[in-house]
């Protein structure tokens, strides 16, 4: 073991009650020294923050240390570039993976304090909408917990995703506030701060010389958090960009007295940073939301620019230094802005110019929902960033060129860069796409669309340039965290290296048929259970019990992840338990969570909805015992952690075809719960992981839904053949489910009969069979656990630190630390 590495697990070699020790008196010194507060007088939130601070002291000793060793080795870094990252909250994670929760949890008991309790005030940064931030902050966790060296770009926003409230049954939206008591885990960096240009004109200052002079200017600021991966190994950095006004205040304006006219520059330039968009899968049309992604991205690559020059005095090898990954579209004017730096800045000929970005950049794709796909006016484009137009143009020119030489008879039109039959756009996915030296999809299913679909072309014209990774979640949150109860057998059983080595829990699999780990199990889940059952009586006012089967869909709400399907079943099954209510019905709660961008009409719709039902079921004596609906508020990361180990049953049942990937699939079945879904993203993966046998699937094949979608069933035909069908929508049409305002779902039943675009009412009928066999299985209590043994036991593979793996080794061809270091 070398110098660095004794440093790095230093945290963890001290005597028990050393360690003990020590951390209460670093928590004192933070009350006092940092935060001014006597013990006697602290608060709840006061002795949070002397926690996070004197946590965050342990991970900076991490974190300097793999930076140290970075640059003292050369080593290749990868720069994640991502306008999303939905972190949550950090305290527990960072204690976990840095070994420190028991002696931290034994020292603040000392000093009289209640962690976990406090651990939950904590806010969740919220900095994105659903799964793509997700994935975002798992791959920051798990390149730092595989020793791969990161930085994660993107952008401090003041206010994350709108906090959702249920008021008489309908979302409303109120400001995310989580700076609002200051950020304890960053460190601002006025030293890393950078230009950002925009609008001005572009003029030729000599031969190949081009000099741009912007209109406007704003100040990136970068803010840094250390990410410590488990057993604090390593740590990775985020880098999260401010936007600062050049000039905060106008004098000339303020003593003239226009106030608002004197902070109006300053106003301009912050709002880039002001708030996420809540936008899921589909892209937000206005022009702010393009200046954030200029604004970061531009800021991110001088950045990794100025430090690699820094570094190795020359930009040629940059490609063998840096890594740069595109998560989505969003930052996908990084193919422009490198040339940009690398043409005008650096002065590098046009061809070694898109040598080097295309050796350096790649791209992940999201989703192929086409109304997901961001272009941009090239109107707008050009007046906002004329330079970096011109380089789009220039590359499209150059690459339309090289395909017309090799291909005469491609289809120029839906290759090119721009779009001309919507008035010009700017194609962003194009532009990323043949930009990067590496594109792709997220699961298996998806990355085989890819080729197919929105990308077929241009699959034509780069045949190899597509690849699948399919993603991974961190065990570490999703798993030891998440669901200590069923970490502890797993340790158990399989043995204690298992939170070392995720893959271990295959072993698990061979327990399935024995007792003794069943009734383990099911004292875990109902423990867990219990927990979950505290919070929806306290925020639904509903009481649930936890012996009956929890049955989850836990997302965005969108028409496409059919929430609306699972509700309707839920009405034809809430009928069927009335009509005959002795029979043996397995009874369950449905528990749906979720937030609907604030625009989209129909997902908030399909809330209400949901909570109206609830009203009219959860006051039902008839079915009182065996069916329940809850709706919990506020759909979070920290919500996500009590509920995931909490359920019984995972509802994954979107339009096959349409979900590109899906994580929360991966963190249900790691935990044990069975999937009832459709064969689309990465359920098709679990299903081959776990076995046919023990996954409930259903519905339209991917396949099916294309030729479903060119050859339509009449609504009407499709609805008179399927059983209970037509009742519930006459009930909820006719406002069974919404007395006070009987026609309140007339318009989302009458969507349904005009266009089954999500085919909501195709699959109806094969989804209540599936819920069918559910009952079957449930009652069937050893079989149940037998499947959900098998379900822990091989998901192991949808470990980030895998998917990681795959990323570094395939596509940023860089050694995994570990392994580099041995
Ligand atoms: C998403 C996809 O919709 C998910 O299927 C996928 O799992 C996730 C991460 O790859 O990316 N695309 C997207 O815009 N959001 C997603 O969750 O928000």
């Amino acid at each position: 073991m070398n110098d660095l590495s004794d440093k790095r697990t230093a945290a963890v070699h001290f005597e028990p009650d050393d360690q003990v020790d020590r951390l209460k008196s670093e928590i004192l010194r933070k009350l006092t020294y940092s935060l001014g507060k006597a013990p006697a007088a602290a608060q709840a939130h006061d002795w949070l923050t002397a926690g996070i601070l004197a946590t965050r002291d342990h991970a900076i000793d991490v974190w300097q240390a793999s930076t140290k060793e970075s640059y003292a080795t050369g080593r290749k870094r990868v720069y994640y570039l991502s306008l999303e990252f939905l972190i949550g909250r950090s305290l527990a994670d960072t204690l976990n993976n840095l070994g420190l929760t028991e002696p931290m949890t034994r020292a603040m008991r000392e000093l009289g304090v209640d962690l976990p309790e406090i651990e939950t005030i904590e806010p969740d940064a919220a900095l994105g909408n659903g799964g793509l931030g997700r994935l975002a902050a798992c791959y920051m966790e798990a390149m730092a917990s595989t020793g791969v060296p990161a930085l994660g770009y993107g952008i401090r926003y003041d206010h994350g995703l709108f906090k959702q409230g249920i008021e008489n049954g309908r979302q409303i939206e109120r400001p995310e506030d989580w700076l609002s008591f200051r950020n304890p885990w960053e460190f601002e960096r006025r030293e890393a701060s950078y230009r950002i240009g925009f609008g001005g004109s572009v003029a030729a200052s000599g031969p190949d010389q081009v000099v741009w002079t912007p209109e406007e200017t704003v100040f990136a600021v970068a803010y840094d958090t250390p990410v410590v991966g488990w057993r604090g190994r390593d740590s990775t950095t985020l880098r999260l960009w401010r936007a600062r006004a050049m000039h905060p205040l106008s004098l000339d304006a303020f003593n003239k007295g226009d106030l608002v006219g004197a902070v109006a520059e300053r106003n301009r330039a912050e709002a880039i940073s002001k708030v996420l968009y809540p936008n899921d899968s589909t892209p937000a049309g206005q022009e702010l939301r393009l200046r954030q992604e200029f604004f970061f991205t531009s800021a991110s690559l001088q950045d990794l620019v100025h430090r690699h020059h820094r570094q190795f005095g020359s930009l040629d090898n940059l490609a063998e230094k840096a890594a740069i990954q595109l998560n989505d579209t969003h930052p996908s004017l990084a193919v422009a802005e490198l040339m940009r730096l690398l043409l005008d800045e650096h002065k590098f000929n046009w061809e070694k110019a898109w040598e080097i970005t295309n050796a350096t950049i790649s791209y992940t794709n999201h989703t192929l929902l086409p109304e997901a796909l961001e272009t941009w006016p090239v109107a707008l484009v050009e007046r906002l960033l004329p330079r970096h137009m011109q380089i789009i143009f220039g590359i499209n020119a150059r690459f339309l060129d090289a395909v017309r030489r090799r291909s005469p008879d491609a289809d120029l039109a839906s290759l090119s860069l721009i779009d001309e039959h919507h008035g010009r756009r700017v194609r962003m996915a194009n532009l990323a796409f043949v930009g990067s030296h590496t594109v792709n999809g997220v699961s298996a299913l998806h990355s085989n669309l890819m080729k197919e679909t929105v990308f077929a072309q241009l699959h034509r014209a780069f045949p190899e340039r597509i690849t699948n990774v399919t993603n991974g979640i961190t065990p570490r949150r999703w798993l030891l965290n998440a669901n200590p109860g069923l970490t502890r057998l797993l340790q158990e059983v399989c043995g204690e290296a298992v939170a070392d080595d995720i893959g271990l829990v295959r072993q698990f699999g061979a327990h399935a048929d024995d007792r003794a780990v069943q009734e383990r199990l099911a004292a875990i889940r109902r423990d867990n259970k219990l927990r979950l059952a505290k919070v929806i009586q306290q925020d639904c006012g509903v009481v649930v019990d936890p012996e009956v089967l929890f049955d989850v869909q836990i997302k965005r709400v969108h028409e496409y992840k059919r929430q609306l399907l699972n509700i309707l079943e839920t009405i034809a099954l809430y009928n069927a338990i009335r009509s005959e209510p002795y029979r043996d019905w397995a009874p369950r709660v449905k528990v749906f969570a979720g937030k609907a961008a604030s625009n989209y009409t129909t997902a908030k719709s399909i809330i209400n909805l949901i909570n109206d039902v609830a009203a009219v079921v959860n006051n039902d004596i008839t079915t009182r015992d065996r069916l329940k609906v809850v709706f919990l508020p506020n759909y979070n990361v920290s919500l996500a952690e009590l509920i995931i180990p909490a359920a019984d049953l995972s509802e994954q049942i979107s339009t096959a075809g349409m979900e590109a990937s899906g994580t929360g699939n991966m963190k249900f079945a790691l935990n044990g719960a069975i999937t009832i879904g459709t064969l689309d993203g990465a359920n098709i993966e679990i299903g081959e992981r776990v076995g046919a046998d023990n996954i409930v699937i259903f519905g339209l094949t991917a396949d099916e839904v294309e030729i479903a979608k060119r050859n339509p069933r009449p609504s009407a035909e499709v609805i008179r053949a399927t059983p209970h069908l037509e009742g519930v929508l006459d009930a909820v049409a006719g406002g069974a489910y919404s007395p006070g305002e009987r026609d309140r779902y007339a318009q989302l039943v009458e969507g349904l009969r005009l266009n089954d675009w999500f085919l909501v009412l195709r699959d109806f009928e094969s989804y209540h069979q599936a819920q069918r066999r559910v009952d079957a299985l449930w009652a069937d209590r050893a079989r149940w656990w037998q499947m959900s043994v098998a379900n822990t036991a091989h998901c192991a593979w949808f470990s980030a630190d895998r998917a990681i793996g795959e990323y570094a080794e395939r596509i940023w061809h860089v050694p995994a630390g570990q392994a580099a270091r041995a």
